[in-house]
């Protein structure tokens, strides 16, 4: 692989986000991460540093386009040269019935996982598209395959993820990019915690009596398919648990 390639990593401060930033310096990427919480950028950057790898933190909230765009504006030099775009910062939050939803958990899933999604995409393309190469990654989710009880304006957001890659796809094909889409079941992470609004015990009653994925597990086949050669693109990824076979059936102990 051609070494000091660059990689943006949307939520780099948590779960997939921040392992596939660790294991894209491992693999030889200069990183920009970003995310809101900046004291957790600061110490992934320099954990990252320590590997010799350079890294650039941008702190902002993907949901306003004008931060998404300003963060984007700011790259100066080397680091306009992005590869590679993993849209990785999203969130699920409440299992309510859609009769029952709370309308602020859904704008924050529609604002999060579909514009900010968007408007990262339509920041960083021209960019990709001016050096006629480059690699989107999308994460997605099974919850973009299929529905499930209580997943309502969720699944919608990801079933909008997976068409997207499709439809990016077919639109960067001239520009040489690559447009993957990965599609996790259950990853144990901070998800589950989000979206059950800090209840640690509902949160853990996810992941009971059967063994999730790590952050590590997604983080290494996101790496495995962006250091593919120029010619292979691994268009559509569905990872999960030997313990799951679908949202809704899971082999508990
Ligand atoms: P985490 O909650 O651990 O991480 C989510 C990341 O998204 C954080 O870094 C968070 O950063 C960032 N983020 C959330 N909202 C915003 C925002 N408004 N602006 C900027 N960044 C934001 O969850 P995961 O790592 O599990 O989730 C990563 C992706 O994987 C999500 O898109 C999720 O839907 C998807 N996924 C997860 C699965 C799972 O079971 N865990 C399965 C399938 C897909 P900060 O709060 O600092 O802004
Ligand atoms: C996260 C996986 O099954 O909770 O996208 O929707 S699931």
């Amino acid at each position: 692989m051609k070494m000091n390639k660059i990689a943006i990593i949307t939520g780099a401060t948590s779960g997939i986000g921040q392992a596939t930033a660790e294991k894209a310096a491992e693999a030889g990427f200069d990183l920009i991460i970003t995310g809101r919480r900046g004291d957790r950028l600061q110490a992934l950057a320099d954990k990252i540093r320590q590997t010799g790898r350079e890294v650039l933190p941008l702190q902002f909230d993907i949901r306003h386009p004008q931060e998404v765009e300003a963060a984007v504006q700011s790259l100066s030099g080397k680091w306009r040269e992005i590869s590679v775009l993993v849209n990785n910062a999203g969130l699920a939050v409440g299992v309510a019935p859609i009769q029952e939803g709370i309308l602020d958990d859904w704008e924050r899933m529609i604002d999060t996982n579909m514009k900010g999604l968007l408007y990262m995409t339509r920041a960083v393309a021209p960019l990709m598209i001016a050096r006629n190469a480059g690699h989107i990654v999308n994460l997605a989710s099974i919850a973009g395959k299929e529905v499930y009880p209580g997943g309502n304006v969720y699944c919608a957001t990801k079933h909008a993820v997976d068409a997207l890659s499709k439809a990016m796809r077919i639109d960067m094909l001239k520009h040489h990019i690559k447009v993957t889409n990965i599609a996790p079941g259950m990853v144990e992470t901070e998800f589950s915690i989000v979206r059950y609004k800090g209840d640690k015990t509902a949160a853990d009653k996810v992941y009971q009596g059967l063994e999730p994925l790590t952050n590590e597990d997604i983080a290494e086949t996101i790496i495995f398919a962006i250091t593919r050669p120029p010619h292979v693109c691994l268009n559509d990824i569905v990872i999960m648990p030997t313990a799951q076979a679908s949202s809704r059936d899971v082999d508990r102990k």
